[in-house]
């Protein structure tokens, strides 16, 4: 009996020990209602449409990840500062973006600050099928 006492216990501890058991290792972002986002961000992209692409001001922007792009097709302008809020729409994708990579789930937001000299490009880093390599966006 004890054994099996000192056994359970060592399992406990091993499970409450382990490294990467207590949540997520990487931050999932600010949870947001998953619909209220994607209709702000279809308001946006309808607002700042110019073209074929969405010219957004200085600012938050805010960006659906999905099936396989990233949305609206955005072009920003080199010298101004943005906030790139980032969430996935129709299942895990993430983001890698100036070396860092972020894992976006569908009711949370990551934010990418943006500021005038980067010359960023937002790739899929998290395959989501036949059309991942190219899930990309070049906003410049
Ligand atoms: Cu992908």
């Amino acid at each position: 009996m004890i054994r099996l006492v000192v056994a359970t216990l060592a399992f406990l501890a091993l499970v409450a020990w382990w490294p990467g058991w207590r949540g997520p290792e990487q931050p999932l972002g600010e949870a947001v209602d998953a619909a209220g986002f994607v209709a702000r961000t279809e308001s946006f992209a309808a607002r700042y449409q110019a073209g074929e692409r969405v010219e957004p001001p200085p600012g938050d922007v805010p960006l659906l990840a999905r099936k396989f792009e990233f949305w609206p097709d955005v072009k920003l302008n080199p010298q101004a500062r943005y906030r790139l809020r980032v969430m996935a729409q129709d299942g895990v994708h993430s983001v890698a973006v100036n070396g860092t990579e972020m894992l976006l789930v569908p009711g949370y937001v990551q934010d990418i600050e943006v500021v005038p000299g980067d010359q960023i490009e937002l790739r899929c880093n998290e395959y989501c099928g036949l059309g991942h390599n190219r899930m990309r966006l070049r906003p410049y």
